[in-house]
């Protein structure tokens, strides 16, 4: 995509959420071996979406009852995304699990800044625009952005292994009167990058993972964050809805929030004993 009113992106890890409500008076009347061997399985299958270099899964006990359990799966290609789901809809455990919603998106850099630069090299190279030079000169330099060690760090990270996670979907304004993609480009870039100095303040202290997923779900993209402490997420997001990106061209869907825990800890999760008392995943050293 080089039209001018496009922001370019880089895209990394297909993303799939699944949210799921537990069954827990059926699961407490399966006798004690029976629920460790259904919990044996899970574990064995789930390792093998977490031990490879090209998947991933990170878990957490949703707190709210809009669900239980949110799986988050990360694949590198779009079919592993699938091989997830029908993996853990053939487990045993899955008797157990009502599935409630999911979201379907891709790990995605947004690139106002530099397409901003981009364009401007290449009309200072007088490169006529759309011409073949002119789409091998802009692959090039977009190549170049993949390879910078701040993006490419970011683009193939790992669920990030912060003990509270995040997620919501959400759009930009499409309305008569505020529409986000009427704007001029320029206007847009200058808004992110008020959006992101606000989101810098909080470097250290929150992993945010943006998705974009135009063609694959409801909403325009899905927002994780992750942080040792739950209070940052409001703090974060309630600072964000006054700037204007938020304020005005926001758009959101619902929200989901609980505690990360690790594979090791799904017989405990299932059994009911309390997570978060269990102190599964340590706060990341900063
Ligand atoms: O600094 C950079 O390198 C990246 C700058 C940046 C971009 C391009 C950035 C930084 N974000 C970007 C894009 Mn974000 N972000 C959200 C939400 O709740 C709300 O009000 C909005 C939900 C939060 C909380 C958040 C946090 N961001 C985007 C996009 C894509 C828009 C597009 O391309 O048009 C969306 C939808 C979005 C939404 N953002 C940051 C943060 C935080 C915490 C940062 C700083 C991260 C850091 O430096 O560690």
């Amino acid at each position: 995509m080089r039209h001018p009113a496009v922001p370019e992106s880089l895209e990394s890890w297909w993303i799939l959420h699944r949210m799921f409500a537990v069954d827990r008076f059926l699961w407490d009347k399966l006798p004690k071996d029976e629920r460790a061997d259904i919990v044996r399985e899970a574990m064995l299958a789930l390792e093998s979406l977490k031990k490879p270099e090209d998947t991933d899964v990170g878990l957490a006990q949703l707190v709210g009852h809009k669900a239980d359990l949110m799986l988050t799966h990360y694949s590198k290609n779009y079919e592993g995304l699938a091989h997830a789901q029908t993996l853990v809809d053939k487990l045993r455990l899955a008797e157990f699990l009502t599935p409630c919603t999911s979201y379907v998106s891709v790990l995605e850099l947004g690139l106002y800044d530099a397409t901003g630069k981009i364009h401007a090299a290449l009309s200072e190279r007088n490169l006529k625009p759309a011409s073949q030079e002119w789409h091998e000169a802009f692959d090039e330099m977009l190549q170049e952005q993949q390879r910078l060690p701040h993006n490419a760090g970011r683009l193939w990270a790992r669920v990030p292994q912060r003990r509270y996670v995040c997620f919501y979907p959400m759009d930009k304004k499409r309305g008569e009167e505020v529409n986000w993609y009427m704007l001029p480009f320029e206007d847009r870039a200058r808004l992110m990058l008020e959006h992101g100095k606000i989101g810098r303040t909080y470097h250290g202290l929150v992993n945010q993972v943006i998705s974009g997923s135009i063609g694959f779900d409801d909403y325009e993209w899905g927002v994780d964050l992750y942080a040792d402490d739950p209070m940052v997420f409001k703090k974060l997001i309630y600072e964000m809805r006054f700037d204007e990106a938020s304020a005005k061209y926001g758009d959101f869907g619902e929200f989901y929030s609980g505690v990360q825990f690790s594979l090791d800890q799904l017989g405990t999760y299932f059994d009911g004993l309390s997570v978060p008392a269990l102190n599964v995943l340590q706060p990341a050293k900063a």
